[in-house]
C-alpha cells in the first residue's frame, strides 16, 4: 500500500497510521521492500529528500533532514552529562546516523551498537553513505549484531550514555519499551549517566510519550522530555524521552551543555545548548502530574419509605451523564429490576463507568471518568436526584504514577450538601502499611454502622497480553476473583469491547456483579495499568485477593486504599481515620 502509482508518476504514502498519511513523489526504486527476517526494507529515492529509508511502510529517515534527529538524539545527552563520556551504548540505530554523531565528541573512547537487523547495516551503508560516513573506519567503532534487549544485561554500570533509537513499539522494538528492558538500561548506565529514548510524535501518537515516560520515571531517578520537529516523522511535534541515574543530573544539563559544546570544538547544524532542552515545558509538566483518571465516592441517605428500583437508578445514571458530560455506552447492567439490598447498577460510560448500590437506607455512589472530572457537577446532581441532603465524599485520584505520599495527599474526603456546597473540612486518608492489613483478624467494620466497605486497586506494570484480551480479564473478574476471595458472582462477567483500547481512550472494562456487592475494573493498555474497585458487605481475604489479582495480570506494584462504606453522617475525621491508603509490591 505504500507505494502507489499516480498517472506515470510512482508516490510513497506512509502507513504508520489508519486515518492520516503523508506522501512524496519517489524518482526510483533503490531497494525494493524486502523482508529482512525482522521487517520489511526499502530504499527509495526522491527529488526533494535524497534516499529514505522506509521500515515496515514507515518513513526511518531521509538525507535531506536525518541530521535534525540524529543531532538531537546523540549530542542532548552527551552535552548534558556532568562529565564527559566515555562509553556510548547505541540499541539499533543500524544506520549508523546516531553513531557518526557521537563519535564526533572527542572524549568518547568506545561506541558499541547493538543492531539486531544486519540488512539495516548492509543496505544502508551500501546505499546511503553519508549517513554513516567514516563510522565504520572509526577504531572507538563496534558493531555487534543481536538483541539489545539481551546485550544489555551483560553491560553493568559501564555506559555513559544509552541512546536507543528503535523503530516504533510496534514489530521488533517491542521488547525496548517495557519496564524490565528500561531497568536493565538504568543497570547498564554509570552513575551520573543518561539514557534516551525516541518516544513518537507527541499528538498523532498521544498515548507513546506519556508510556514511556511512565515507565522511566519508574525505573530511573529523573526524567526529561525533549523534543524537536523535523519532516520524516509527520506530525509536528516529536519527542525523546530521557532518563537520568542521579538526581542531580538534568538539573545542571542547561549549563553543561552550553559549557561543554563551547569545548567540543565542532559545529552542528540543528542541535544548539542554546536551546531550551525543553522546548514545551508545559507538556513535560503535564506529563508530571497526569493521572489515568478520576473517581468520586459518595455515600448519601435516602430520604422517604420507598427504595428506587432499577428503572429509577437508570435515570440517575443518565442524568450523571448529563451533569459530567459523558456519554453513555450501552444498556445500564443489573441483577434485576428490583435492585434489592447490596444488588449494583453499572452504567459504562464513555471512558469508564458510573455505578450505584444499596445497603438499607444508604447509597453507595461511583463515579469514575478517565477524562476531566467535573466532580462538584456530580455530586449536585446525585443529591438533587435522591433529595439526599447530604453526601460524605472521598475523591480519588487514580492511576496517577507518582509516590504513594503524593497519591494520599490528592485523595480528599469531604462533604457536600445540597444547599450548602462543599464542607470546608477536607481530610486525607491514613497512610498505613499492608502488613497492618493483612495482619488476621482486620477490622473491617470497626465503625459502628458500616457494613460495608471498598477495595481499590491500582495495579502497575501489567503485562500486555493479560490486560489487553477481554477473555482474560473477564475470566479473572468472573472465575479467579470469586475463587480467592470467596465472594459470590451473580451472573456472568460483563466485558463488551466498546473500542476503548482502538481509540487509546482507555482500555476494555470489566463488571462482575457479586453477591452483596460488585466488582468493577478498566484496564490501560497504554499505561500497562489497571484500577479495580470491590465494594462488597462481607469479609475476604484482602492479601490473598491483592497478591493473587497482582500475579494474574504480572503487575508489580499496587496502590490500593481500604474505604469504609455506608458511614453517611458519621464524624468525618474518623471517617478518614478508618480510610486507609497502602502501596503492595510484587517484584
Ligand atoms: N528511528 C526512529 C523512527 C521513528 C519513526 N516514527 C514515527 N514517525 N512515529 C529512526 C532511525 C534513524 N536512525
Amino acid at each position: 500500500m505504500a507505494l502507489i502509482k499516480k498517472g506515470k508518476d510512482l508516490w510513497f504514502f506512509e502507513d504508520l497510521y489508519s486515518d492520516t498519511t503523508y506522501g512524496f513523489k519517489v524518482s526510483r526504486v533503490i531497494v525494493p521492500e524486502t523482508d529482512t527476517g525482522f521487517q520489511k526494507l526499502m530504499i527509495l529515492e526522491t527529488d526533494r529528500f535524497g534516499r529514505v529509508l522506509v521500515l515496515d511502510g514507515i518513513v526511518q529517515l531521509t538525507e535531506e533532514d536525518e541530521g535534525i534527529y540524529h543531532e538531537w538524539i546523540a549530542h542532548w545527552p552527551l552535552f548534558a552529562l556532568n562529565k564527559p563520556a566515555r562509553h556510548v551504548l547505541i540499541i539499533g540505530g543500524g544506520d549508523c546516523g546516531v553513531a557518526r554523531e557521537v563519535l564526533r565528541h572527542k572524549s568518547v573512547e568506545k561506541v558499541t551498537m547493538v543492531e539486531i537487523d544486519k540488512m539495516v547495516c548492509d543496505l544502508t551503508r551500501k546505499h546511503m553513505p553519508a549517513v554513516c560516513e567514516g563510522v565504520y573506519e572509526d577504531p572507538r567503532f563496534k558493531l555487534i549484531v543481536g538483541d539489545g534487549a539481551e546485550v544489555i544485561r551483560r553491560m553493568k554500570g559501564q555506559c555513559d550514555v544509552i541512546v536507543i533509537d528503535s523503530t516504533d513499539p510496534i514489530g521488533p522494538a517491542q521488547s525496548l519499551f517495557n519496564t524490565d528492558f528500561y531497568r536493565s538500561v538504568y543497570d547498564a548506565l554509570t552513575e551520573g549517566g543518561i539514557t534516551i529514548h525516541q518516544t513518537g510524535a507527541l499528538i498523532l501518537q498521544p498515548f507513546e510519550a506519556p508510556g514511556s515516560w511512565r515507565q522511566i520515571e519508574r525505573s530511573f531517578d529523573d526524567v526529561r522530555v525533549v523534543q524537536f520537529a523535523n519532516i520524516s516523522y509527520m506530525g509536528g511535534p516529536f519527542s525523546l524521552t530521557a532518563g537520568s541515574k542521579g538526581r542531580d543530573v538534568f538539573k545542571n544539563a542547561e549549563r553543561n551543555a552550553l559549557k561543554a559544546y563551547k569545548k567540543a570544538g565542532f559545529k552542528t547544524s540543528w542541535y544548539s545548548p542554546r536551546i531550551s532542552a525543553v522546548p514545551y515545558p508545559e507538556f513535560q509538566k503535564r506529563l508530571e502530574t497526569d493521572k489515568y483518571g478520576e473517581e468520586i465516592v459518595m455515600d448519601i441517605d435516602l430520604p422517604g419509605r420507598s427504595v428506587p428500583d432499577a428503572k429509577k437508578v437508570a435515570k440517575w445514571a443518565s442524568r450523571t451523564c448529563e451533569a459530567i458530560k459523558m456519554k453513555a455506552f450501552g444498556k445500564p447492567v443489573f441483577a434485576g429490576p428490583r435492585l434489592a439490598d447490596g444488588e449494583t447498577l453499572v452504567q459504562y460510560v464513555e471512558t469508564s463507568a458510573i455505578n450505584y448500590r444499596r445497603y438499607g437506607r444508604r447509597a453507595a455512589l461511583n463515579c469514575f471518568t478517565c477524562a476531566y472530572l467535573p466532580v462538584d457537577d456530580a455530586i449536585r446532581s446525585s443529591l438533587e436526584f435522591f433529595k439526599s441532603a447530604k453526601a460524605l465524599c472521598w475523591h480519588l485520584p487514580r492511576g496517577s504514577f507518582a509516590d504513594v505520599r503524593k497519591i494520599r495527599n490528592n485523595t480528599r474526603i469531604f462533604e457536600f450538601s445540597r444547599t450548602g456546597n462543599r464542607g470546608t473540612r477536607v481530610f486525607r486518608p491514613r497512610l498505613a502499611n499492608s502488613s497492618e492489613v493483612f495482619a488476621a483478624g482486620f477490622p473491617f467494620f470497626k465503625e459502628a454502622g458500616t457494613s460495608e466497605f471498598e477495595l481499590v486497586m491500582d495495579i502497575y506494570d501489567c503485562e500486555y497480553d493479560k490486560i489487553s484480551s477481554s477473555p482474560v480479564v473477564a475470566r479473572w473478574a468472573g472465575i479467579e476473583f470469586p475463587r480467592m476471595t470467596g465472594l459470590k458472582p451473580v451472573g456472568r462477567a460483563d466485558a463488551p469491547d466498546f473500542g476503548h483500547a482502538k481509540k487509546k481512550t482507555a482500555g476494555p472494562s470489566v463488571i462482575q456483579l457479586l453477591k452483596g456487592g460488585s466488582n468493577i475494573s478498566h484496564y490501560s493498555v497504554n499505561w500497562l495499568m489497571i484500577v479495580v474497585n470491590v465494594v462488597i458487605n462481607r469479609e475476604f481475604d484482602l492479601e490473598k485477593a491483592i497478591r493473587r489479582t497482582m500475579r494474574y495480570f504480572k503487575g508489580k506494584h499496587a496502590v490500593c486504599w481500604l474505604l469504609p462504606r455506608g458511614c453517611a453522617g458519621m464524624n468525618l475525621k474518623r471517617v478518614a481515620e478508618n480510610t486507609l491508603i497502602f502501596t503492595v509490591e510484587n517484584r
